[in-house]
């Protein structure tokens, strides 16, 4: 089991646009699998490869209750989103501690390949569909912060720098 270290707002990394995966190999199937490590651990329901400074377009995900439904969404495309919107509090493993609204389509319905290279197609609403197009966002380098207000983000900027600098000191007290 590996666990990859999750890169923490307001890292520049996470603005980073990742490109395409170009083969369902090897490589990719073990990075999947840690991702998926990675993401239960962290008790998220979703994880995109830019969090883990891997800047191809891939993403894991499980709003399951039981945490036994895997999904693998590889080179995802939105080909339909609904008219209808909803606004839910998000939260997101590279912005600990924060939970705020943002509005996105009610449904969408995603091309992606899976984790064994199939083209599959995905019809998602509530939960799946939050998920799905904040993590596609994460793939477009862009955070679920950057939907809220200018005052919003430096708060939010400025209260993680310092956690930030607060843990560094406390690791450096303890050798
Ligand atoms: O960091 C991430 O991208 C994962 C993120 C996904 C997400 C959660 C809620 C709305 C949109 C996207 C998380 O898993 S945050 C973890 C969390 O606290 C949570 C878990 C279940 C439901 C809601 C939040
Ligand atoms: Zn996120």
């Amino acid at each position: 089991m590996a666990q990859l270290s999750i890169l923490r707002y307001p890292d520049a990394r996470l603005h980073k646009v990742a490109k395409p995966v170009q083969a369902v190999d090897a490589r990719i199937k073990a990075l999947i699998t840690d991702m998926f490590d990675t993401m239960y651990d962290a008790s998220g329901i979703g994880l995109a490869a830019t969090q883990v400074d891997v800047h191809e377009r891939l993403i894991v995900i499980d709003v399951s209750e039981e945490r036994n439904e895997p999904m693998v969404l590889i080179n995802p495309e939105v080909i339909w989103a609904s008219e209808e919107r909803l606004r839910g509090d998000e939260g997101c493993l590279s912005v600990p501690g924060i939970y705020d609204g943002v509005e996105r389509p009610a449904r969408v319905k995603v091309r992606a390949l899976d984790g064994e290279g199939r083209s599959r197609e995905i019809e998602a609403e509530g939960l799946l569909a939050v998920c799905i197009q904040h993590e596609m966002d994460h793939l477009m380098g862009k955070v679920f912060v950057q939907y809220l207000s200018p005052l919003k983000q430096n708060r939010i900027k400025t209260k993680l720098l310092k956690q930030e600098k607060q843990e560094r000191r406390e690791q450096l007290e303890s050798t």
